[in-house]
């Protein structure tokens, strides 16, 4: 057995940022203790918080752990740290923001730096969760800034995925350009403390109601954007089993809305795990995983075998003796005549 998986298992915080740093460094025997990690997993409830810079992710993050404390749960953060030279201080801001559970026994936080990572963040980050839940975490929230491909994709290895959204900043249209809308299960139009946040929630509901209507054909004509409500709980019953995504209003800052934005995460749980669509959808989730893992493998193995020939094509590609796409189907070739020779 792995020399750290035991003692994850009993909740060792030390053993567990152990094999954290070596899962950074993909070195050591990381992938055996996860291998032998795996069975004592999937208990634990995982949150992605995404949205926009500056929308309040962090401080939500932080309100949710101090819920999910008072409630005697063990928590696991884990904050993918932006890319952007400009988020610099955001990072700093995280770390005292959640100061005040640094010393508590029942919470992990942990930062991942997408800076420098050859696109293997969604990979460090599932791994990096696995072990989390390992260790015993009930909850883990993954915050993530909603933007890059990267972000999306960590988003799917959440169960549930808060995307949060601030008014007045025109984030809804920037969602829809990202993808974000796709993502959410549940919304959070945190700063409802300013001006805005009513428009912003109707702007959701319409949304919402809006991508229904192309799943379904149309229940509803007419300009999406008019005066009137949509009536959410119409849509609900014409949705039967599955899900729609409710929109919360939070006020992260003060602490207003925790509760109701815990009990929307709570149904979509239930949704996941009591209803066919939402068995489906775990399904989907873990054939994404899957094919992550076999992905990254698969391009790790074949990047070393294939150190030489892959060199030899640079240069002729280089040369423009040939081009990539020959190339890579020639290297294809041949790392599939290598596959049956290597070792497990
Ligand atoms: N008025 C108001 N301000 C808030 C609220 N929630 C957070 N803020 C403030 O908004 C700013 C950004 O909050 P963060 O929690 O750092 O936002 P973030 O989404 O984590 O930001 P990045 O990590 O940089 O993407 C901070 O100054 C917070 O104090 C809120 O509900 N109301
Ligand atoms: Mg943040």
């Amino acid at each position: 057995m792995h020399p750290l998986v035991e003692k994850i298992l009993q909740g060792d915080t030390r053993s567990l940022a152990r094999l954290l740093r070596s899962i950074d460094d993909r070195a050591g025997s990381y992938i055996e203790a996860l291998t032998e990690l795996y069975p004592h997993t999937g208990r634990a409830m995982i949150v992605g918080i995404t949205g926009n810079p500056g929308a309040g992710k962090s401080t939500l993050t932080d309100q949710l752990v101090a819920h999910h404390r008072r409630a005697g749960k063990k928590v696991g953060v884990v904050a993918v740290d932006p890319t952007s030279p400009f988020s610099g201080g955001a990072i700093l801001g995280d770390r005292i923001r959640m100061q005040r559970h640094a010393l508590d026994e029942g919470v992990f936080i942990r930062s991942l730096a997408t800076r420098g990572n050859l696109g293997g963040i969604s990979r460090s980050t599932a791994d990096t969760v696995r072990a989390i839940d390992a260790w015993g975490a009930d909850v883990i929230l993954v915050e993530t800034v909603g933007v890059g491909q990267d972000e999306l994709e960590i988003a799917r290895l959440a169960h549930t995925t808060v995307v949060v959204m601030a008014p007045g900043l025109g984030d809804e249209v920037q969602a829809i350009k990202a993808g974000i809308l796709e993502i959410a299960d549940v919304f959070a139009v945190n700063k409802a403390d300013r001006d805005g946040a009513d428009s912003t929630v109707r702007d959701l509901e319409a949304m919402v109601a809006m991508g229904h209507e192309l799943h379904h054909g149309g229940i509803r004509k007419g300009p999406h954007h008019g005066p009137q409500r949509v009536d959410m709980q119409a849509l609900a019953e014409a949705m039967g089993d599955e899900w729609l995504v409710p929109i919360v209003k939070t006020v992260a800052s003060k602490g207003q809305g925790i509760s109701e934005l815990v009990e929307a995460v709570e149904k979509h749980r239930s949704f996941l795990f009591d209803t066919p669509s939402g068995e489906a959808r775990r399904r989907q989730r873990v054939e994404a995983e899957l094919l992550n893992v076999f992905r990254s493998t698969l391009v790790e193995r074949a990047v070393a075998a294939l150190q030489t020939p892959l060199h030899a094509a640079a240069s002729r590609v280089f040369d423009r003796t040939s081009d990539p796409y020959s190339e890579a189907e020639a290297l294809v070739r041949d790392f599939a005549s290598t596959v049956t020779a290597a070792p497990r």
